[in-house]
């Protein structure tokens, strides 16, 4: 039988324009399958539980599944109070998903808790690519994924930030819009993990929601949320016990 104990339940949300496959994420992440989506009317849930970090923490994900489009918006930025974490997601096929990350992060800043941890998702790469490619090597001012390293896209569990040849580069970039170094740049810029996604292959889904947990499991670790008000991060009680005596 599945086990479904957990030490922490995050609460996240997924952000960003109409058809960038937020609710694909979604159904990717819950049920690992990839179907034909209707359009999300206002918001929708999915949860999952991963194992996260070397001790192999179980961490429930909390999922809403925001409408993109603008006569949604204010009931969408009503769920990001509270969120631990956000994949801000845009389609890499479609430069104005893309420009409009802008103003979702706006959004995000405004909306949700201060210490929330963002991960900028460039989803539909399976479209400009036959195989999942190496990020640049870029110096990330975050513990994860590991700095100066590429990081593993693949869909494996851990993430395995993998150093692979620099000269290993997409090679169809046909119907690419936004490029791996210009999102990235913007992610490091912004203070964001940046993932490449593909919902329709599984390519590095569940990296984009388990480098957010760990990141959001870091904060925790340094006490950087508030014990009583830790926004969107729900501890089991055994873990709060050890959290209070370890800092
Ligand atoms: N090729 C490809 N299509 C995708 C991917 N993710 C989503 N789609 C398609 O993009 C469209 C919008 O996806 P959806 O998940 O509804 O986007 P949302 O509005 O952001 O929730 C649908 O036709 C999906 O099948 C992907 O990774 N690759
Ligand atoms: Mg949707």
């Amino acid at each position: 039988m599945e086990n479904l104990s957990w030490d922490y339940i995050l609460k996240y949300v997924l952000l960003g324009d109409s058809a960038t496959g937020k609710s694909s994420l979604l159904i990717r992440i819950t049920d690992d399958r990839f179907d034909l989506t209707e359009p999300t009317l206002g918001v929708e849930f999915g949860s999952r539980i991963l194992s996260v970090g070397e001790d192999g923490k179980r961490v429930k994900v909390q999922c809403w599944d925001t409408a993109g489009t603008e006569s949604f918006r204010s009931i969408t930025r009503s769920y990001f109070r509270g969120a631990a974490g956000a994949l801000l997601v845009y389609d890499v096929t479609r430069r104005e998903s893309f420009d409009h990350v802008t103003s979702w992060l706006e959004d995000l800043r405004k909306y949700a808790d201060e210490n929330v941890s963002i991960i900028l998702v460039a989803n539909k790469i399976d479209l400009c690519s036959t195989s999942p490619e190496p990020l640049p090597s870029i110096q990330f001012g975050h513990p994860f994924p590991a700095p100066s390293t590429t990081f593993d896209t693949s869909s494996s569990r851990s993430p395995s930030p993998t150093p692979r040849p620099s000269t290993d580069i997409p090679k169809d970039l046909k119907n690419r819009r936004v490029s791996s170094m210009e999102g990235a740049l913007f992610a490091k810029e912004h203070g964001l993990l940046y993932v490449e996604t593909s919902a329709k292959e599984g390519w590095g889904v569940t990296d984009a929601f388990e480098w957010t947990a760990r990141e959001v499991l870091e904060k925790v670790k340094k006490g950087e949320l508030d014990r009583r008000k830790p926004g969107g991060v729900k501890l089991k009680a055994k873990e709060m016990e050890r959290q209070s005596k370890c800092c």
